[in-house]
Formats: structure tokens, C-alpha cells, sequence
């Protein structure tokens, strides 16, 4: 029998084009030899022109969800994108510090909360790029206080990371000084992704004995219009890498390299933003596989 992929959660709103949300972070992590399950929390009504609605799934669909998966497989990793209100980040926060089956809260040696899974990658999810509010304040607090502490990396863009620290954040010093702030709300690890930015800077940011440590990942920036999808698409590719054993650095270069291929290898679609090619290597193997035939 062929051995079990890793098994990688994603717990995630439904986006119907598939650049964003759960149905794309499905391909991003197929197409990193993982095996997917999934938890919806939010629908959206949305085409590649934008976000015209959310609607917030009933939250004992959440929590058994969860439970139901957790109790029956091994979860090698889990990605966290839109969670949309307050309540579900509760009832996430409540099943991730083993709250919701009534377990004492677990806690690190340094007194930190400890998760109940593995290698959990936080997407804070705030707005659409369109603009849309993907997240309603009460749960940007709640994410705040009870989710950054139980991850394990978090991996805001720019403007998440503004929003959250109230910091400017427009370079690469505003990126180090966010990083820091973020730190001391509690977060172990943070990548800053700054694609929005004149270079395409990513800003790996975590804390050791030592101090606090940063490495900074550079790219050319991409002029398309085939970027719908990239901040899940990250953060879903650094699960996969974390739950494949690869360290913080290394996870971070390959997911922005996953990236930056996706969104070059991108084809129109609809009438505005279109999704990245979550699954570009399929048709590389594609490819191969078809040239090899007629070499034959
Ligand atoms: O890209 C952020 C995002 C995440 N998840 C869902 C979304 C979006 C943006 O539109 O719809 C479901």
C-alpha cells in the first residue's frame, strides 16, 4: 500500500472563483504531495471581481467538524485563513487550547499556550483585496489575544501587519519594528509578506535564546493580473513545508517560490483579478510527460 501523504487541516472560508479560500488552499496542498481536510467557516459570494457578501457558517459546524476530524486523523499541520467573526474564533481558539473538551488549557515551560495540533500556520485574514471585511472587529481582538499566542508562525501582509501592531508598516524597517511588536504580543514566528511592496520582500521574522532572529526573502516584483489568492496560497504552502519537517527558513523560500511561480503561471480569468495557478507543476509534469512520448 503507497505510505499516507501528511495530512494538512485547513480551517477556512469558501470562495466560489478558487483563487482564495478553502477550495484553493485544497490545490496548494495537493500540489505539495499532502493529503487536505478541510473546515469551512464562512461563505462568500465573490467572482474575480470581488467580495459581494459573507455569511458566517453556524458555529456547531465548526466545533464538530474539528472535533470530528481531529478524533479520527493523525493532523500533520494546519492553516488558519478567513475565520469571519468573533464567535469562530472563539470556538477555534476553544478547540485548539483543548477548552472545548473541557481539558485544562495546556501550557509551554516559558508558561506559553500550547495547541493542541501541530505546526499551526495563522493567515490573519482581515479584508478582501477588494476591500471587504473578511474578519468583524470582536474577532480581530479575539485573534489578537487568543489566537497568535497558540501559533506556531503567523503571516500577515503588509497591511495586516499594520492593522494589527498600529504601526506604519510601508518598508522593510516598518516590517523588523512590526515583527518585533508582534513578538511581544506573542507570536513565536512571523513572516511578513510584502508583495505589494516596489520589491517583493518577505520578512521571516522568530525568536530564539538569543534574541529575536530575521532573515529577509527578496523577489522581483510581478506586474499581472493573476494574483488572486497569493496571501492563502503562502500561508497554506508553509503548512505543507512544516508538516513535510522542513524548518521556518526553509518553508518560508519554498512557499515564496510556490508563489511566485503560481502567479507567473497564471491565465486570464473573469473580468478582474484572476486566481494564481495553484496547481502550475500538474501541468509542467504534463508537459514532460507529453514530450517524452513524442521523443519515443
Ligand atoms: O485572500 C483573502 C481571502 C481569504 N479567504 C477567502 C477570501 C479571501 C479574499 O477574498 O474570499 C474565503
Amino acid at each position: 500500500m503507497p505510505p499516507t501523504p501528511p495530512v494538512v487541516l485547513t480551517i477556512a472560508g469558501f470562495d466560489p472563483s478558487s483563487g482564495a479560500g478553502i477550495t484553493a488552499d485544497i490545490k496548494t496542498i495537493a500540489s505539495h504531495g499532502c493529503y487536505g481536510v478541510a473546515c469551512i467557516t464562512a461563505l462568500t459570494v465573490q467572482s474575480t471581481s470581488g467580495v459581494r457578501r459573507v455569511e458566517v457558517v453556524d458555529l456547531a459546524l465548526v466545533t464538530d467538524t474539528l472535533e470530528e476530524l481531529a478524533a479520527d486523523i493523525e493532523i500533520a499541520a494546519v492553516h488558519i485563513g478567513m475565520l469571519g467573526s468573533g464567535k469562530v474564533v472563539k470556538a477555534l481558539a476553544d478547540f485548539l487550547s483543548g477548552r472545548a473538551s473541557g481539558q485544562p488549557e495546556s501550557r509551554s515551560a516559558g508558561g506559553q499556550a500550547k495547541a493542541s495540533l501541530p505546526n499551526i500556520v495563522l493567515d490573519p485574514v482581515l479584508k478582501s483585496s477588494s476591500g471587504a471585511d473578511l474578519l468583524d472587529a470582536p474577532g480581530t481582538k479575539l485573534l489578537i489575544d487568543r489566537l497568535i499566542p497558540l501559533a506556531d508562525v503567523i503571516t500577515p501582509n503588509v497591511d495586516e501587519a499594520a492593522a494589527l501592531t498600529g504601526l506604519r508598516v510601508e518598508d522593510l524597517d516598518g516590517m523588523r519594528a512590526a515583527c518585533a511588536k508582534l513578538h511581544k504580543m506573542g507570536a513565536r514566528a512571523v513572516v511578513i509578506t510584502g508583495g505589494h511592496l516596489d520589491k517583493a520582500i518577505d520578512l521571516l521574522s522568530f525568536t530564539t535564546k538569543r534574541g529575536i532572529e530575521q532573515e529577509v526573502f527578496k523577489a522581483e516584483r510581478q506586474r499581472s493580473t493573476s494574483t488572486h489568492g497569493t496571501g492563502c496560497a503562502f500561508s497554506t504552502a508553509m503548512a505543507c513545508h512544516l508538516a513535510l519537517d522542513r524548518g521556518l527558513a526553509e518553508a518560508a523560500l519554498l512557499a515564496k517560490t510556490y508563489v511566485t511561480a503560481a502567479i507567473a503561471s497564471g491565465h486570464p480569468l473573469g473580468k478582474g483579478t484572476g486566481p494564481v495557478h495553484h496547481l502550475y507543476r500538474m501541468s509542467q509534469q504534463r508537459r514532460a510527460v507529453g514530450s517524452g512520448s513524442t521523443e519515443s
